[in-house]
């Protein structure tokens, strides 16, 4: 078989005194920890968009980097990208994927077409895994790059579209289904608005909410299991994203009674395009019972748009793998690399450069996760700051046991109370946090 990277080998862990680029220096995937090895706490992922396709093209300019995988010809290059695709995995220690799927196969002329091709692609992947072990993460389909969904998919006007979308879902549900695969995102790239002049919004939820609950209806009707994943994102393409960030996805998924078969995937960067941190949208969806999957990335602060950078930010990666264990780590979902190297990072070797980058990034915020967990000063301060909330008033509160006349009563009686509170202290926390994160 040909190899497309044959000037870099296997990508090893050499430690953190290691000065080689083409080494992990935290990420050891075989490692044991708490009874697992690295890889399966993390569960890292490839990103079939971002590796496979994208070239770095952007609005003022064409392609830097060659994604042809030496092929002009649409069938053979789906096939070439499979093949390229399981090297990098084997070679970076990926053991999963992710896809919409118009990645792993163009649109062709018609739709009966394109599902008999995207058909041929995934026999192949399917062949792949149970060749190499590689698994499937999620899948999903791409119901915002054709033109018919310019004014949405699931909140398209017009009901033509509507049908076409739900038609390309059933296909990419089976394809995810035929892969093994236990989760199936949504992210509604087009579903959103410009203008409220030409907006039924309530007629657009109610559509978007009938869309995902056909979805699940087909896909546990052919015996899928997994999780099914909204990943939220308040703009970009379109001002409006209905699926703002967690907290708004999550009084959707109550309104229509969806609540039970949908998770999060949670991205970095769009957490702060909501104005949000990461470790807040993390945190929202952990202590909701949401907590799904992550789309490992960085925005940039200064930037306002989705940069979708490899994560290189330690503290970051900290908190949110300290979610991700206060969670109970990964059921179904994992960490996947949603990001692209830099268009001036063109070469084959700069998608080696940024995986071991974010691979390890993830890896040390794991491991320092951990080391906060176990020191547990922030821990033991947080259950102390609501110590009032275990026995007296407190207690009666959470049981039930007082309402407005008796509160009243008991605050008549206390008289003022500025003296129970006790300060913040998040100086001292932050001092912690970096305490417990470097040892020079
Ligand atoms: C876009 C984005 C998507 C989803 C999958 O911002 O994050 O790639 O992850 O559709
Ligand atoms: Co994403």
């Amino acid at each position: 078989m040909k190899e497309y990277f044959s000037n870099i080998g296997k990508i090893k862990y050499e430690g953190k005194d290691s000065t080689n680029p083409l080494a992990f220096k935290y990420y050891d995937p075989d490692r044991i920890i708490d009874g697992k090895p690295m890889r399966e706490h993390l569960k890292f992922a490839l990103s079939w968009w971002h590796t496979m396709g994208g070239d770095g093209t952007d609005m003022f300019g064409c392609g830097t980097a060659d994604k042809t995988w030496g092929e002009t010809d649409p069938e053979a290059r789906a096939i070439a990208k499979v093949d390229a695709a399981f090297e990098i995995m084997d070679k970076l220690s990926i053991d999963y994927y992710c896809f919409h799927d118009r990645d792993l196969s163009p649109e062709y002329a018609n739709l009966g077409e394109s599902n008999a091709k995207l058909k041929v692609v995934v026999d192949y992947l399917e062949k792949k895994q149970k060749e190499t072990g590689k698994k499937l993460l999620w899948g999903t389909a791409k119901l915002f790059d054709h033109p018919r969904f310019m004014h949405g998919a699931g909140t398209s006007p017009s009901a033509d579209v509507f049908a076409y979308a739900a038609a390309q879902i059933k296909s990419a549900i089976d394809a995810t289904v035929q892969l093994g695969g236990k989760g199936y995102v949504f992210w509604g790239g087009r579903e959103g608005y410009e203008t409220l002049l030409n907006t039924d919004m309530g007629r657009e939820l109610d559509n978007m909410a009938t869309l995902m609950r056909m979805a699940v209806e087909y896909a546990r009707s052919i015996g899928y299991d997994g999780d099914f994943y909204i990943e939220p994102k308040p703009k970009e393409p379109t001002k409006h994203q209905y699926d703002f960030d967690t907290a708004t996805v999550l009084g959707f998924l109550r309104k229509y009674g969806l609540e039970k078969d949908f998770k999060m995937n949670i991205e970095a960067n769009h957490a702060t395009l909501a104005q949000h941190t990461f470790q807040h949208e993390l945190n929202v969806a952990r202590v909701n019972g949401v907590f799904g999957s992550i789309d490992a990335n960085q925005g940039d602060t200064l930037l306002g748009w989705d940069t979708d950078q490899f994560p290189t930010n330690v503290y970051d990666t900290t908190m949110c793998m300290y979610e991700v264990l206060k969670a109970g780590g990964f059921t179904n979902g994992g960490l996947n690399f949603d990001a692209k190297a830099r268009r001036g990072s063109f070469t084959a070797e700069d998608i080696f450069y940024s995986y071991i980058a974010g691979m390890d990034a993830f890896a040390l915020g794991f491991l320092a996760a951990r080391k906060l967990l176990a020191d547990g000063r922030i821990e033991k301060f947080i259950e102390e700051r609501y110590a009032s909330w275990k026995t007296g008033i407190g207690a009666d509160i959470i049981a039930g046991k007082a309402d407005f006349r008796s509160l009243e009563k008991y605050a008549l009686e206390k008289g003022e109370v500025v003296d129970s509170i006790t300060s913040g202290r998040q100086e001292l926390l932050e001092s912690i946090v970096n305490n417990v994160l470097f040892t020079l």
